[in-house]
């Protein structure tokens, strides 16, 4: 199974591809978790998006798809993947396209996570309160979602015309969205098919 998890920030992608993960038998490989790696490791690639993300922005399209590009090539992704917080822009989702053609991996399936942005700020808040991640103080939030209305949002619309995208409500208890996402999986004829 190769699946896209698409949605604002906060609406839960990263949450739902970790429970995900072990039913799909399929690595979950989150852009912003290999980012805040090599942030935390001070590598010089780390350094550079370091303050990008504090302050909410996207990290550049060149470093997201050399580090895709790595990343896709390891062994446990030949299986397949759970792609979360990749593509954010139509550029990246063109040249996601590009690359798993060229692997021969074309996309199975891709579910985007709707949530208001109201929750999202009140989850972000909660998560800066345990956590202490820049990019979730409520100002950077309202910025991300902004960047996310104007560039992301079209990357779902990219999708739907090439007839994968299915769109999940990612309001409720965590388990009550994971079933939601396996039940649209199931109704994907592409997945359904093998
Ligand atoms: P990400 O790591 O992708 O951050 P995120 O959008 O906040 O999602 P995350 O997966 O962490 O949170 P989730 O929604 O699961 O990106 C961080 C930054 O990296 C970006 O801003 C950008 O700078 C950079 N970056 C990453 N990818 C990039 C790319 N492709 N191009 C350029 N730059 C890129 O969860 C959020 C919170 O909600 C959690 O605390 C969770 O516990 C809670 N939550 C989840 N589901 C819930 C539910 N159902 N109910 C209540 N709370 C819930």
């Amino acid at each position: 199974m190769r699946l896209v998890l698409l949605g604002a920030p906060g609406s839960g992608k990263g949450t739902q591809a970790a429970r995900l993960k072990t039913d799909l038998a399929v690595p979950h490989i989150s852009t912003g978790d290999m980012l805040r790696a090599a942030v935390a490791a001070g590598t010089p690639m780390g350094l550079k998006a370091k303050a990008v993300m504090d302050a909410g922005q996207l990290v550049s399209d060149d470093i997201l798809l050399g580090m895709l590009e790595d990343r896709l090539s390891q062994a446990d992704a030949k299986s397949g993947f759970i792609l979360d917080g990749y593509p954010r822009n139509l550029a990246q989702a063109d040249a996601l396209d590009q690359l798993l053609a060229k692997i021969g991996q074309p996309l199975d399936a891709v579910i985007k996570l709707e949530v208001p942005n109201e929750a999202i700020i009140r989850r972000c808040e909660i998560r800066f309160a345990a956590e202490g991640r820049a990019d979730d103080n409520p100002d950077t939030v309202r910025r991300r979602l902004g960047i996310f209305a104007e560039q992301t949002a079209p990357v779902a619309d990219f999708y739907a015309r090439r007839g994968k995208l299915q769109v999940v409500d990612g309001v409720g208890e965590l388990d009550e969205v994971t079933a939601r996402i396996k039940q649209a999986l199931q109704r994907d004829p592409a997945v359904a098919n093998g």
